[in-house]
């Protein structure tokens, strides 16, 4: 059976749904869920938070509840919410799970609950999953309509399917820059560039992602606080470099205290393996030292973050680190902020590789460019990278 045109206004809301659990779905995916009868939406959900129910789960739930619309339909019509679902479409942005992780399969969930047709966006890439949710609501006899709006779907979930796809974290490279095109009025000197708003902005990026990265020279030359504090949400994991042992030497000369090492933030340093014990003293329980074996490889970087579940990472700089990320093809995103300011000359960004602009706006005179790479797969790494 063909999909018809009330699916699209469905799936369209499943999708503003998935968002709501930007903050803290990850690693998991963003998925969101409505059931529809008789034309009506009767029950939503998305997935909240890591670790607890799925969308379908939550959504099914809402009706059996039964939420104020379902009691409203119930009285109306005679009808049990259970008797409901069993004349229902779900409408579902990921294809329903198969297998027992930290929750139940929702496919078996959809089987039980008797929902006759439900709509997918996009399959599962999860190895544990992967067409089987698919397969097993067909068995049941459940119609399957699949691949509906995927483009979107793709999108929505797009960190999560670089996680599975290229065991990686989404990468984003941000960078501000002068209205005449300069990160800096001088190389190593810290130029505030963009104002107020477009610092809540930055600052609401931060809150979307798992982690925030900069160089080494970035921490010394601007001491960064890398915090998400003009925003709500959660703060995301900072992660930094010290692969010469420069921070070191400069922590064991006692200047004035870089804010990365102040413990207040959960904080990742990779060092060379070599040098690994040499960090004891700045250990501890928001200060977590990675060893890296040389040559040092910026992939292999990437490969730890993503063990240890960093679903996406935003890296603000400098313009070094940005350029190793470029070379290495590791990046999925690029976001420009063009402030009003202009410098007259100073320290120009990164080249910006083979990218397609997505969008732009424009925030008092400041401007957001979002540029995507399209390249599916990671470039070869190649040895050294900083
Ligand atoms: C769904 N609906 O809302 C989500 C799904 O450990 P678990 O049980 O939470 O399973 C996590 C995996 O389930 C995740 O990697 C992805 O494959 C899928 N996520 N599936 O049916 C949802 N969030
Ligand atoms: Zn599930």
């Amino acid at each position: 059976m063909q999909p018809h045109a009330p699916d699209t206004r469905f799936m369209r809301r499943a999708f503003e749904l998935a968002l709501l659990g930007k903050a803290y779905a990850s690693p998991n995916p963003m998925v969101g869920c409505v059931v529809v009868w008789q034309g009506k939406i009767i029950g939503e959900g998305f997935h909240h938070c890591y670790g607890q129910p799925h969308a379908e789960a939550n959504a099914i739930a809402s009706v059996l509840a039964p939420n104020a619309i379902v009691a409203e339909l119930s009285r109306q019509t005679g009808q049990r919410p259970e008797d409901m679902l069993r004349q229902s479409t779900l409408y579902v942005t990921l294809e329903p799970c198969s297998h027992y992780g930290k929750q139940p399969p929702c496919a078996l969930k959809i089987i039980e609950t008797g929902v006759p047709r439900v709509v997918v966006s996009c399959s599962d890439p999860n190895p544990a999953v992967n067409g089987k949710g698919i397969a097993m609501l067909k068995e049941a006899g459940v119609e399957v309509i699949e691949h509906f709006l995927e483009d979107e779907g793709r999108e929505l979930g797009r960190r999560f399917f670089t996680n599975v796809e290229k065991k990686r974290p989404y990468i984003i490279l941000k960078w501000a820059q002068s209205a005449d095109g300069f990160i800096a009025a001088q190389k190593g000197v810290r130029t505030q560039l963009t104002a107020s708003l477009l610092q809540v902005l930055n600052h609401s990026f931060r809150a979307q992602e798992d982690a925030i990265m900069v160089g080494t020279n970035t921490i010394l030359a601007d001491n960064p606080h890398l915090d998400a504090r003009m925003y709500y949400g959660r703060q995301p994991l900072r992660i930094s470099f010290d692969l010469h042992a420069r921070l070191l030497d400069y922590q064991r000369k006692g200047g004035s205290k870089l804010h990365f090492f102040d413990g207040s933030i959960k904080s990742l340093l990779f060092v060379d393996k070599a040098d690994m014990e040499k960090y004891a003293g700045l250990q501890g329980e928001n200060m977590e030292i990675c060893a890296v074996e040389k040559p040092h490889s910026l992939l292999s970087c990437m490969e730890e973050l993503h063990r240890r579940k960093i679903g996406s990472l935003i890296v603000e700089g400098g313009t070094e680190l940005h350029q190793s990320f470029i070379k290495e093809g590791l990046w999925d995103e690029i976001r420009i902020l063009q402030a009003r300011k202009v410098l007259g000359g100073g320290y120009p960004p990164p080249e910006l590789p083979q990218a397609i602009k997505v969008s732009q706006e424009e925030y008092d005179g400041e401007k957001l460019s979002v540029y995507r790479n399209m390249n599916r797969t990671n470039r070869q790494n190649d040895g050294k990278t900083r």
